[in-house]
């Protein structure tokens, strides 16, 4: 990771989305190096099976290749930390929507993060990446389509695991070919 070689052409994207959805663990396997990581020890308990916590923000940049070059960002999930949102979003290209597909509030909280998209980002380019699919039985897509469809431009909704370099590109990829 360093400094973009050329800030002005390069394209601002964010990953936000609650606690635990995996915003940080995507950012790190996109990532030749180490990202900025504001993250910190979780008290015990209060993030079930989680041991770290983004407080303020995750920077990255990322070189895609054919000189496309990534300031990527990460939101802390908590709603502690909500007045991040604006000041990350401003101006963001395009918003990845990461959500766990364990969490039994999966569509409030996409349609909520959505909300935060739209009102602090308008013009960015949007996908919903669904994380954890590995430790649910079965996954609907509907529902979510459902929420990823109303009263916007539909949304497109991709299954992925953070853990995995490539799996993330292609989320990041597939963003950026949306907003083109
Ligand atoms: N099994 C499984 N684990 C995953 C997957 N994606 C991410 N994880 C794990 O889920 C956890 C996500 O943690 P973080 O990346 O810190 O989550 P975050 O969204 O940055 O959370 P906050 O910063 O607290 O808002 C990590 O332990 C990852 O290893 C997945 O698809 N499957
Ligand atoms: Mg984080």
């Amino acid at each position: 990771m360093g400094a973009p070689s050329n800030p002005e052409q390069a394209v601002k994207l964010v990953f936000a989305g609650p606690v635990a959805a995996g915003k940080s663990t995507a950012i790190r396997s996109i990532t030749d190096g180490e990202p900025i990581s504001t993250d910190v020890p979780v008290s015990d308990g209060v993030i079930e099976g989680k041991e770290t916590t983004t407080v303020a923000l995750d920077y990255s940049v990322v070189k895609l290749g054919q000189g496309t070059e990534l300031l990527v960002y990460g939101l802390p999930g908590q709603d502690h930390f909500a007045f991040m949102r604006p000041i990350v979003l401003n101006g963001a290209f395009g918003v990845i929507v990461l959500l766990d597909g364990r969490d039994p509030a999966l569509l409030e909280h996409c349609r909520s993060w959505i909300q935060v998209v739209t009102e602090n980002a308008p013009n960015a380019a949007m996908i919903v990446g669904i994380t954890h699919t590995d430790l649910v039985h079965s996954f609907s897509l509907e529902s979510l389509r459902e929420v990823a469809r109303g009263g916007h431009a539909p949304i497109p909704i991709f299954t992925f695991d953070a853990r995995k370099r490539e799996e993330a590109l292609q989320v990041v990829r597939a963003l950026i070919l949306c907003a083109t």
